[in-house]
Order: C-alpha cells, then structure tokens, then sequence
C-alpha cells in the first residue's frame, strides 16, 4: 500500500511494478481521478480532500490496508512519512511500515536528541544547548558562551518553522517567546534550543542506505541550497561545492553516524556547510525526499528498491565502493504557482506536454485535463536532467524546460529559467540567501516576459 498521492505515489508504483509487487493506492475524494489510483492494482478511498480527513486518517488508512490484507505500507513523503506512532501502530498490525524502526524516527523528530544523538554517534555538531533551554538567564549565559548571532530553534520542529535568529542580548528574549509560541502553536510542543549561527551558509545533504543488519553505506550528496521560505526550488548532485575528499569525509561520518543510532532504510543527514567548508549536523529526515532523483541519476541507485528490499529483510549486498557518482544531475521542481508572486495556481490543466530525450526525467502525477486540487502541496512535476558535466546539466535543463507545456494553471517554469541563466548559480557559487539576491535583482515586473509566462 502507498499511503501517500500525486507524483511520489506514482513513483513507488513504478518501482513495485519493476519488481512485480501488487500495489494498493488510498485516495481522497478530490483525488479519485488522480494517476496513481489508476496505475495502483486495486484503491480505496480513504475519506474527504482535506488531508486530515484522508491522508492523515490513519484508522481509515489501515482499515483500507486490513481488507485488501497488505504486506507493507511505504508511507512516501510528508503526511505520515515520519510519525513514529503510525510505524507503530503498522508494527502492530503485522504490517511492515517500510521506513527505519519507530524509536529512531522518535528520536530523529526531536531536534534536540537528534543533536545530542549525532554528537555521540561523532557527527560534528554546532555550539548549543545540550537540553532545551529552560530559562532567559540560561539562554543569555549560552548565547554569551557561544557568541552571537545565534539561532533559537524549535526542538520539534524542521524545515524553518519556528526559527529565529538572535543578533543581540536584547533580542534573545523575545525570540525565545515568539519561537516556543509559534511551536506550541505548530507542533504542540513549546521546547527551543539554541546554537550559533552560521550566515552564509550551504544545506548539503547525505544519503544513505542501512539494512536491518547494520550494514550501511551512502550515495554521495545533494545540494539543496537554493530555498525559498525553507521551500527547496531545485536541487542537484553532485555538489559544485564538494571536492572528492570532503564528500568521501561527510559520507563517511554519515554512515558512522547511521550505524551508531541503529538506523535501516534510506535516510537523510543534513548539514550546514561554512564558507570555510566546515560541515555541521543539522537534522535527519527518515523518509524519502522529493530530491531523491538526482542521487538515483547520479548513482544508478533505486532508492524505492532499496527501501523495499530493506524492510523484505534483504542484506543491503552493496559496499562503498560500489557506489560511483557519474555526471552531473539537476532538478527542478515545477510547482502550480505564479513564479513571481508564488501564489497558489490551482486548476484545471488545459494542455501539458512534457520533454524527453537524452538525460531527462519527469517524475509528475499530473496530465492534459487533470485538474490540480487546491488542498494539497502546489508541485505538480519534477523536472530532473543528467548530462556528463554541470554546465551541460544545466544546458539540458533549459531545453527540457522550454521544452515543457503546462497551460491553464501558472507554473514556476520561467522562475527556473531565470535560475539557469543566472551567473550564481551558473558558477556554482551561493548560499541558503540566493533567493533573496536573485528575487530582489529579478523582481521588477517585466522580467518574466509574456513567453515565458504562458508556459
Ligand atoms: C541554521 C542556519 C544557520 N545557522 N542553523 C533552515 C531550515 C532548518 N532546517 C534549519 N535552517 C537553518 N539553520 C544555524 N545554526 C540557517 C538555516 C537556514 C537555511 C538552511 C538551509 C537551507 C536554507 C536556509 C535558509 C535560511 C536559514
């Protein structure tokens, strides 16, 4: 069963397909028209379009998994993907979730233990607190510790919420107030940290894959630098900004670091790189990650195999050297938005013609006369390249984008054209405030000409 929708659904399929797996889909009721309930063998509908109601309803989820007696959930990204008590509660009902053991997701989703893991594990770690802070007092005498800026996070959150950053004495107050408010709010948990603050940097990530035998190796790095409110736009592999030694040293701490916390499945380190390429832990994510293509290009890896074989109790059968990263690959995630405003661009696709040829890839749910919902998250395909080198990758990607049809909805297609062209990022040389750069010199209405924009 695929508990999840849209393109990492159809994915999975895929994947299940080449393996000869019987598939079952769950799908909302603004989701009955959707690709991956018609690539599934058999579907249920699982309740109405708000996620709470459908993807999130896990009685609902696993009476569906019961009557069509499922071996295995693969819960894809976002939604359940990494809610330790729905591991739990297929654990319980003799259904394989197919992710690393419940207790480390646990573990991982608590920013603080994760820290405090990792460092134990021999990750390097940025100066912090080692519990989440109890007082102002005790804030400030750390902050004075470590030296300002620093950064207050939520210790349940991830991805940017509940994030501020602290410059001055005075301002560590109130940041501690709005951060733990704003994480009771989102997370209902009101828990923050601290730890210095890094003003330029890079979010470098590792993959790797562990069987359940703690046998465990990675598939190099991505570069996922290029955000947008803690929104990733595109991302790529290998790094422009990784030399072979330092990929092979953070590779290897990864790995280390996996086998240390127990870790199975297919997983992510983040890292925050320093314009002096220190490299520091930042989170895990325990599931699938919408970039997970350019690792698959660059490797020759199927990352949904691996999960697969992995939670079947196969040993992993590979070692690191067996892992060669060939070529450059980029991807571009093409989102229902208005590229310059980046409001929601629902509707009905009038026209959709995707590009093909050497080097690319689509990984996309969507087709001519699907109608995008508006209930759920606005990417609606992912455009991914592979050429030999990065300057062909990116020759590539602007042909496969020009080369792509989406009419009736608006689309962050010529946003990523822009990207390509832009001396930056061409010579592979910015940081997580790219986006502020490239949208403050880009922003005047007019940039994006008529062309580009009926794409
Ligand atoms: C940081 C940081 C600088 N220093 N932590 C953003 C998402 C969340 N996972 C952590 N994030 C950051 N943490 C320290 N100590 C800068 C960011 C950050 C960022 C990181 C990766 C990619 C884009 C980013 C955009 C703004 C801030």
């Amino acid at each position: 069963m695929i508990a999840n929708r849209g393109e990492i659904a159809c994915r999975i399929i895929w994947t299940c397909k080449e393996m000869g797996i019987q598939t079952v889909a769950i799908h909302s009721e603004a989701d009955r028209d959707s690709l991956h309930v018609r690539f599934a063998d058999e579907s249920f509908c699982v309740g109405s379009a708000p996620s709470a109601q459908s993807y999130l309803n896990i009685p609902n989820i696993i009476a569906a998994a019961e009557i069509a007696n499922v071996d295995a959930i693969h819960p894809g990204y976002g939604f359940l993907a990494e809610s330790s008590y729905f591991a739990e509660i297929c654990e319980a009902c003799n259904i394989k979730f197919i992710g690393p053991r419940p207790e480390v997701i646990r573990l991982m989703g608590d920013k603080v233990e994760a820290r405090r893991a990792m460092q134990k594990a021999g990750l390097p770690i940025l100066p912090g607190s080692p519990e989440p802070l109890e007082s102002e007092e005790e804030a400030l005498k750390l902050a004075r510790e470590i030296g300002f800026p620093v950064i207050v996070k939520a210790s349940a959150g991830g991805g940017g919420r509940g994030m501020r950053i602290v410059r001055t004495e005075e301002e560590l107050g109130p940041a501690l107030e709005t951060a733990s408010t704003e994480a009771a709010a989102a997370f209902k948990n009101g828990d923050v940290y601290i730890e210095r603050y890094i003003e330029r940097p890079r979010h470098i990530e590792i993959q790797v894959l562990a069987d359940e035998y703690g046998e465990c190796i990675h598939l190099g790095e991505r570069e996922c630098t290029i955000q947008r409110r803690h929104q990733k736009l595109l991302e790529e592999a290998p790094s422009p900004a990784l030399s072979p030694e330092l990929r092979a040293e953070m590779g290897a701490a990864a790995v280390k670091a996996c086998k240390g916390i127990g870790y199975s499945s297919a997983g992510t380190m983040e890292f925050l790189l320093d314009e002096d390429k220190r490299f520091y832990f930042m989170e895990m994510n325990t599931r699938i990650q919408v970039e997970h293509p350019v690792t698959e290009m660059v490797t020759l890896a199927d990352i949904v195999r691996n999960q697969i074989r992995i939670a079947e109790g196969e040993h992993l059968g590979y070692t690191q050297a067996d892992v060669v990263i060939r070529g450059h690959s980029i991807e571009c995630r093409v989102n229902a938005e208005n590229p310059e405003t980046f409001a929601p661009s629902p509707g009905l696709i009038t026209a959709f013609n995707l590009p093909g040829g050497p080097g690319v890839r689509v990984d996309t749910a969507a087709y001519p006369g699907y109608f995008v919902p508006p209930f759920y998250d606005s990417m609606i395909a992912k455009v991914i390249v592979h050429a030999p080198t990065r300057e062909l990758a990116i020759a590539r990607m602007r042909r496969a984008l020009e080369g792509m049809v989406v009419e009736g909805i608006k689309t962050t297609i010529p946003l990523h054209l822009k990207i390509m062209d832009d001396p930056n990022f061409r010579a592979g040389e910015f940081s997580t405030k790219f986006m502020e750069h490239f949208l403050s010199n880009n922003g005047a209405k007019g940039r994006f000409d008529a062309a580009s924009l009926a794409r």
